[in-house]
């Protein structure tokens, strides 16, 4: 994860062009976070705009989706997907939401892992981001109890400590989750 913003619609364009299947899967993730007040450019591939300077300048492979977030440049489909589903903690209502539908899967779990008592990609999908919200000091005991047993049993595990940005061992997390 790049870090955590107060993202503004505003401050986010993306060319599109009509019945490109990338773009669409961007936009789709654009409207679920709230942004829809982005600046949408529709050009047309027909007319190869997409080999534009303007869109070059972001995309210098000449294609669509191009996005663009303050001075952040993604362009691949799942990057813009993966960017605003990771990056961006537009709403700390909606990630306490979240928080208490894995704290359901996880109360009705018992002392296992997500989904059943081996380690499985929906594991290896969570724990980054929980350790990531640990760091950003989210009160998980208090509020979210299975979830902090959880981390507790998963977070030793040798390929997840394998995976462990050294810069955290060294630098503090900040208290950015306090109201959750
Ligand atoms: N892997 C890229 C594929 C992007 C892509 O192929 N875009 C097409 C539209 S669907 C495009 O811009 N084609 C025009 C060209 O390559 O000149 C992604 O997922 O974003």
């Amino acid at each position: 994860m790049l870090g955590t913003h107060e993202v503004m619609s505003t401050d986010i364009t993306l060319y599109w062009g009509s019945g490109s299947i990338p773009c669409w899967r961007a936009m789709i993730c654009l409207e679920e976070k709230g942004l829809s007040g982005y600046d949408s450019k529709l050009i047309s591939l027909e007319k190869k705009e997409q080999k534009s300077d303007e869109i070059l300048k972001i995309n210098p492979r000449g294609q669509v989706p191009a996005f663009k977030h303050g001075d952040v440049v993604v362009n691949e489909s799942m990057a813009i997907c993966l960017y605003l589903e990771e990056c961006i903690v537009e709403k700390i209502k909606a990630l306490a939401e979240e928080l208490s539908l894995w704290e359901k899967y996880l109360s009705q779990s018992g002392d296992g892992f997500l989904i059943t008592e081996d380690f499985t990609l929906a594991d290896a999908a969570l724990i980054p981001a929980l350790a990531f919200l640990k760091r950003m000091k989210l009160p998980m005991k208090e509020g979210f109890p299975h979830l902090a047993s959880y981390y507790e049993r998963v977070k030793d595990r040798p390929s997840v400590q394998s995976g462990w940005p050294p810069h955290w061992k060294e630098t503090p997390g900040y208290d950015y989750l306090k109201d959750v």
